[in-house]
């Protein structure tokens, strides 16, 4: 086996697995009806053995009931799962700061995950902190971000020729919004619930491509005006050039729960055109901990406590939890009437922390699947890749191969999707395929 990998290195053959498709962010569960109808394991199933995998790395879940070491019918398997983001599109870009939007993908908008039974191996699980708040002083306010991701059109970057770009992925290659023009105006509404003055320091965070290159009569070449407000107020202002892009971080003033962020173009270029696409616009600020019956919450603490306690007001959550996504652990909520309090292990970094509900979790279709399991004998000199739509015409082309005696293989693309890039719809899974024959 080469050094290199091919993204099946996760997957070991004599296993059964079930995929998992994931839409949107939330606390899953699975239980024991679900899991004897994949067949992944039918009887005397010890709750430590399951794995759950994304993107090829096992994923830290909850199995709740698992000390008596059976898993039966009140027992649960739970993990966090989220959308697909771009993390496995960065590597297509020769310069992978190009990529517009880290969270949105350029092939799959869906996750995957693997859920499997291990013969031999004791699964990872998140580890449970219990502290009570005896001493400690509440926090007043965490961080939270407001986020708007546009795609309503898909930019190859910059063109050589008219309308031709290059085939590699570049600067401003990515989805977006439409694009606005010359003396135009784009709004974007982002709500920021629960603001609370406090020593954090908000931001605006945002991305915009130029989508024009037209001539203009501006000493230096620019055509493109970029004038970004807050409110109507100006924050932001820049000429730049061409299929250019704009990426920026900026400290603004906050004082409403509704925020209106404009984009425009000023027309003072003499440019002929002046088309700009937005990818995202961000904001990051300090939030109160009155939850107002939210079903979850995803927030980021950032102070220099080992330990905090988060006080959740008018909170509905039957049953409160708290997922740390950085390190891996659970904190089980304490209520108190409307209250939700927890006592976290911050451990004095900058930690991301998602609350939910652990009696109303999101519900999980388990699709068995089997991999190919390819090995370098089974791909012969003659190489047909195919949708398994084509069966019939694939098979016919390879009983004509078998009587010119040229031996011939034939690998459906939903199989090289699952074994060589962890389930996903994606050009690398051909590479990855053909690299590791
Ligand atoms: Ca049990």
């Amino acid at each position: 086996m080469q050094a290199q990998p091919f993204g099946n290195e996760w997957i070991i053959p004599s296993q059964k697995y079930v995929k998992i498709k994931v839409s949107e962010e939330g606390l899953f569960g699975i239980d024991l009806n679900q899991i004897i109808q994949s067949g992944l394991v039918t009887q005397n199933i010890d709750p430590k053995k399951f794995q759950l995998f994304n993107k090829g790395k096992e994923v830290a879940i909850l199995v709740t009931g698992d000390a008596d070491n059976v898993f039966d019918a009140n027992d649960k398997i739970v993990f966090y799962g989220k959308p697909n983001d771009a993390s496995l599109d960065k590597v297509l870009y020769n310069n992978q700061a190009d990529l517009p939007n880290e969270e949105v993908s350029i092939y799959e908008n869906d996750n995957y995950y693997f859920l499997t039974y291990s013969n031999n191996t004791t699964g990872l699980r998140l580890k449970e902190f219990q502290q009570n708040n005896t001493g400690l002083s509440e926090e007043n306010w965490i961080i939270a971000k407001s986020r708007v991701n546009l795609t309503d059109s898909y930019y190859p970057g910059e063109f050589i020729l008219s309308a031709m770009s290059l085939s590699e992925y570049i600067e401003g290659e990515g989805f977006m919004s439409n694009t606005f023009g010359k003396g135009q105006t784009s709004n974007l509404n982002l709500n920021t619930p629960d603001i609370i003055s406090s020593s954090f320091q908000p931001q605006l965070s945002f991305y915009v491509a130029g989508r024009s290159n037209a001539s203009s009569t501006n000493a230096n070449g620019f055509n493109h005006h970029l004038r970004v407000s807050l409110n109507n107020v100006t924050v932001f202002d820049t000429l730049f050039r061409g299929y250019k892009t704009v990426r920026k971080t900026l400290p603004i003033t906050l004082n409403t729960n509704n925020n209106q962020i404009s984009f425009t173009s000023i027309d003072d270029l003499g440019a002929l055109t002046d088309f700009q696409a937005i990818s995202y616009a961000e904001i990051t600020y300090a939030r109160g901990t009155n939850i107002n019956n939210l079903t979850s919450l995803k927030f980021i603490i950032n102070n220099s406590k080992a330990i905090s306690f988060l006080r959740f007001r008018n909170s509905g959550l039957a049953n409160p939890v708290l997922w740390d996504l950085t390190t891996d652990f659970m904190i089980r909520g304490v209520k108190n009437s409307t209250n939700a309090d927890f006592v976290i292990n911050t451990t004095s970094q900058q930690k991301s922390f998602f609350l939910a509900d652990l009696d109303n979790l999101k519900s999980t279709n388990l699709t068995p699947v089997t991999f190919r399991n390819f090995l370098t004998t089974d791909v012969k000199s003659f190489l047909m890749i195919s949708n398994k739509l084509l069966t019939t015409g694939a098979n016919n082309y390879k009983t004509y191969n078998d009587t010119r005696n040229i031996e011939t293989t034939i690998a459906y693309t939903d199989d090289l999707y699952n074994e060589f890039y962890y389930g996903f719809h994606h050009p690398l899974a051909l590479k990855n395929f053909v690299h590791g024959q």
